[in-house]
């Protein structure tokens, strides 16, 4: 029997690492490509226990490079396509918008051109719940497929752009797509400079936390293992043309998380440091679930138990967030939080 190739774009993240992990542990019969330009949120240490493996690839290459992504193709001919490789950070999209139109938009738009031209079976398309822009504090209005797209960042609009370029290729070319759209994430390998890794690290420094605002927004937090089994899902039983909402029902005030982390290592409230709001800073995201769960998904993690396993994480892992704070990042802190 041929072996099935699937790419992963942006494999070397966050989450997409953590699907490469997964997806090269579960399917051995598989052959399994992380294609990643290893920006300042990629590295492949993450990947030493899989690195060996007969059926893990890496191939070090920029999405937005058109002649390199079709020779990727033309050499490796892709069965499945699941695309995560992104500018994924708010507030640099507000300090720089225009990596972010590159990589997420026109990086996108060269993938999908590439998945016709060799007729992939699915490209499955990573997006974000931010693409439908902020809810109010009501608890019981969430986000559902049909929700209309209103992103308020530009991190969000580029995002919103790929998702309706994917929607096109589908509607036009007839390309076999989805799309999922996600709550925030947490979990192992999660880059210091989102809320929950950048709280657990500086607090373990006994370092001040900035929260933004009076911390009251919130968000619906989902552990990144329930992400992968949600994307596994979606790649071999999701309806082509069809998008997924991905979350679990674990809204948080940002004041909460932060909170919560500083109990959980008996630290003190003192370390909070409100300081100015994030500009356009969405109030409050929340999913509906219900499509995927009619497809067989049920997260394992809720907050209390996702955050009890990502901050054992952390304690045990300090090497690999040290290394990461130590270097390019402390100047980022700086700038973006005005440190002297
Ligand atoms: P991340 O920033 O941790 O990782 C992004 C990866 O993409 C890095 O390995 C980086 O090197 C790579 N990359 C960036 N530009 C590239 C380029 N031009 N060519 C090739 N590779 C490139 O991001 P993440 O948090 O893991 O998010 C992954 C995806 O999931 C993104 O598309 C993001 O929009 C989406 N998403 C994230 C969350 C979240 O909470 N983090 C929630 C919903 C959706
Ligand atoms: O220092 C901080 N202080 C603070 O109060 C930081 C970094 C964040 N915040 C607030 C802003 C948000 O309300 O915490 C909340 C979470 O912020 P981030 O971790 O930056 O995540 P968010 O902006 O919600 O976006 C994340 O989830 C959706 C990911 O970064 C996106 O890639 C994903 O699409």
């Amino acid at each position: 029997m041929t072996r099935r190739k699937l790419l992963i774009t942006g494999g070397a993240g966050f989450i997409g690492g953590n699907f490469v992990r997964y997806m090269v542990d579960k399917y051995p019969d598989y052959d399994i490509y992380n294609l990643d330009l290893l920006t300042y949120a990629g590295d492949l240490s993450k990947h030493q226990n899989i690195e060996k493996k007969t059926n893990y690839h890496f191939i070090q290459c920029d999405i937005a490079n058109r002649e390199g992504i079709f020779n990727r193709f033309k050499n490796e001919k892709f069965d499945f396509i699941v695309h995560f490789a992104a500018e994924s950070h708010v507030d640099r999209s507000i300090t720089d918008p225009e990596i972010f139109i590159k990589t997420n938009v026109m990086g996108t738009q060269i993938l999908l051109d590439a998945a016709k031209e060799y007729n992939v079976s699915k490209f499955l398309h990573v997006s974000t719940d931010e693409v439908y822009g902020e809810l109010d504090f009501n608890p019981s209005t969430f986000f559902t497929e049909e929700t209309p797209l209103q992103p308020n960042s530009p991190y969000s609009a580029s995002k919103a752009s790929s998702d309706l370029l994917v929607r096109a290729y589908h509607e036009t070319y007839g390309l076999p797509v989805n799309i999922t759209r996600c709550s925030n994430n947490y979990g192992p390998y999660h880059f210091p400079e989102k809320l929950i890794p950048l709280t657990i690290s500086r607090v373990l420094n006994d370092q001040t936390v900035p929260v933004y605002g009076n911390g009251a927004n919130i968000r619906d937090w989902l552990h990144v293992f329930d992400h992968c089994t949600a994307l596994d899902l979606v790649l071999h039983e999701g309806k082509d043309g069809e998008v997924y909402n991905v979350g679990g029902h674990n809204e948080r005030t940002n004041l909460e998380v932060v909170k919560t982390i500083i109990k959980a290592l008996d630290k003190s409230n003192d370390l909070i440091e409100f300081v100015e709001d994030r500009l356009g800073h969405d109030k409050r995201y929340a999913i509906d679930p219900t499509k995927l769960e009619a497809l067989g998904w049920d997260p394992t993690y809720n907050f209390d138990t996702g955050i009890e396993q990502t901050i054992e994480w952390y304690l045990s892992n300090k090497e690999w967030w040290e290394s990461i704070i130590s270097g390019e990042y402390r100047e980022y802190f700086k700038k973006q939080y005005s440190v002297k």
